[in-house]
């Protein structure tokens, strides 16, 4: 194992005792401080009886109100916020894929916190201020870009801002640069790495070790092709824009669960019907209520993503509770025939499939009264299409693999490779065509 580092050991190895005696104070002051500042928190709390002076211990948050998306946006633009906005120094907005977008702001001590959180989750993913870090996240509204940049210059690395695109551009940047780290969302690594190959370029000659990947669900599979691929170490790291951005949790160089920045972020994992805790290691919904943020506190806030929580100590010594790389989110489930199925397993089938490139993109269309699931796929070897019989043993080898893992049958199409679209940002992989 490598030596530990952390940014701020005095927190992320924390004794658990004291944290929760800490998470409990923050709490306290968070919850009056919406109760004082922000209207909506304060109506929704006196519709429930709630006094923020109640809440005694953590297990009272159980009696607090959840807060949504649709809560944000019916508060868009500035709803919300907890302070008045000359005392806002930065403003961040959702993409608005799934709807109106969402707006956060910052104030100039959020900033200096949400750049610590992120300075400890690139150490926790290896770099140090010797790193040379090339963030190749977007820059603007979405919190990629600008999140990561402030964590890595804080650390001391040197940063090359980049942002996402020109991806040969990238390539000679990082040989030029002699880039060791690499920042972006796991599609466009793939992306990256794909176009490393294509130019010819040696990725022995390259000085990149380290990889910190996240925005997007990805599978383990998708993990080692990178790292294969990239000849690096590749971490994922989450954050959603309506609790922070970046910086939430992070895995570290054991890669076993993302680390949670608890002694900022209280999380829960309920049943997405029920809104019930489920029970401890099992998989539902992440909760977070933010405990330090000051312009743009969220309490119970429904982030939609699934994920379980792991307790068990981890070997580099910080104590925090950690979220197992997040399968999906709950409006991504599709519902097959009656069947719940995520994206995430089907990625994971494939990637296991000798042959298949890690390109694929899912198709659902209503024929009649039922769904149609058509997963194209892109295969390594382009003469399969002059072999008949065995492009047609490679579906049904396909079709029987994910037939056993989502339980329902789906089509399968092979595609030459490069034929499917590539992504420099979040991927979509999905194409809902009874949506359309
Ligand atoms: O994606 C913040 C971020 C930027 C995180 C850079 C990590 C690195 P949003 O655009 O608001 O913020 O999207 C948040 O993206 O609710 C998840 O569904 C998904 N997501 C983020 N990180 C991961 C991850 C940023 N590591 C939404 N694994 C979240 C799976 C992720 N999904």
């Amino acid at each position: 194992m490598e030596e530990v580092r952390c940014w701020e050991p005095e927190y992320e190895c924390m004794d658990r005792e004291d944290l929760e005696q800490l998470q409990l104070e923050r709490l306290q002051s968070t919850l009056t401080r919406v109760y004082r500042n922000v209207p909506f928190y304060r109506k929704k709390f006196d519709e429930l009886g709630i006094n923020p002076e109640d809440v005694t211990s953590l297990s009272d948050l159980r009696n607090l109100p959840f807060t949504t998306k649709d809560d944000l946006r019916e508060n868009y633009p500035y709803g919300l916020f907890a302070v008045p906005l000359r005392e806002v120094v930065r403003i961040h907005a959702s993409s608005g894929t799934t709807g109106m977008s969402t707006v956060v702001g910052y104030t100039k001590n959020d900033i200096k916190t949400w750049s610590n959180l992120v300075a400890r989750i690139l150490t926790a993913g290896g770099v140090t201020k010797d790193d040379v870090v090339q963030i190749a996240f977007g820059y603007g509204l979405f919190t990629g870009g600008f999140g990561l940049h402030y964590g890595a210059e804080r650390i001391g690395a040197s940063v090359i801002p980049i942002s996402s695109g020109n991806t040969r551009r990238q390539i000679k940047i990082m040989q030029d640069f002699k880039t060791t780290a690499l920042v972006c969302t796991p599609s466009y690594a793939l992306l990256i790495a794909d176009t490393i190959h294509e130019m010819g370029v040696n990725v022995n000659s390259l000085s990149l070790k380290y990889g910190l990947f996240g925005a997007e669900p990805w599978s383990e599979g998708m993990r080692k092709e990178i790292e294969e691929k990239l000849k690096i170490i590749a971490t994922d790291n989450y954050g959603l824009s309506e609790v922070m951005g970046p910086g939430v949790a992070g895995e570290c160089l054991e890669r076993n669960g993302l680390h949670i920045n608890e002694d900022h972020f209280l999380v829960e994992v309920v049943d997405p019907e029920t809104l019930e805790p489920v029970e401890p290691g099992e998989v539902g919904e992440l909760v977070i209520t933010t405990l330090t943020k000051e312009a743009f506190p969220v309490i119970r806030f429904r982030t939609r993503d699934l994920t379980r929580l792991i307790t068990e100590p981890c070997a580099c010594g910080r104590t925090s509770v950690r979220m197992s790389r997040v399968m999906g989110r709950t409006d991504d489930m599709l519902i097959i025939k009656g069947v719940n199925v995520f994206p995430s397993q089907i990625e994971a089938v494939l990637f296991e499939i000798e042959g298949t490139e890690p390109h694929y993109q899912i198709v659902i269309d209503r024929k009649g009264a039922l769904d149609e699931v058509t997963v194209y796929v892109e295969v390594s070897e382009s003469i399969f299409f002059d072999q008949m019989k065995k492009q047609r043993e490679m579906i049904e080898y396909i079709k029987k693999r994910l037939a056993a893992e989502l339980g329902i049958s789906v089509d399968v199409k092979l595609v030459e490779k490069k034929t499917l679209e590539r992504f420099e940002g979040k991927a979509k992989r999905v194409i809902d065509r009874r949506k359309l």
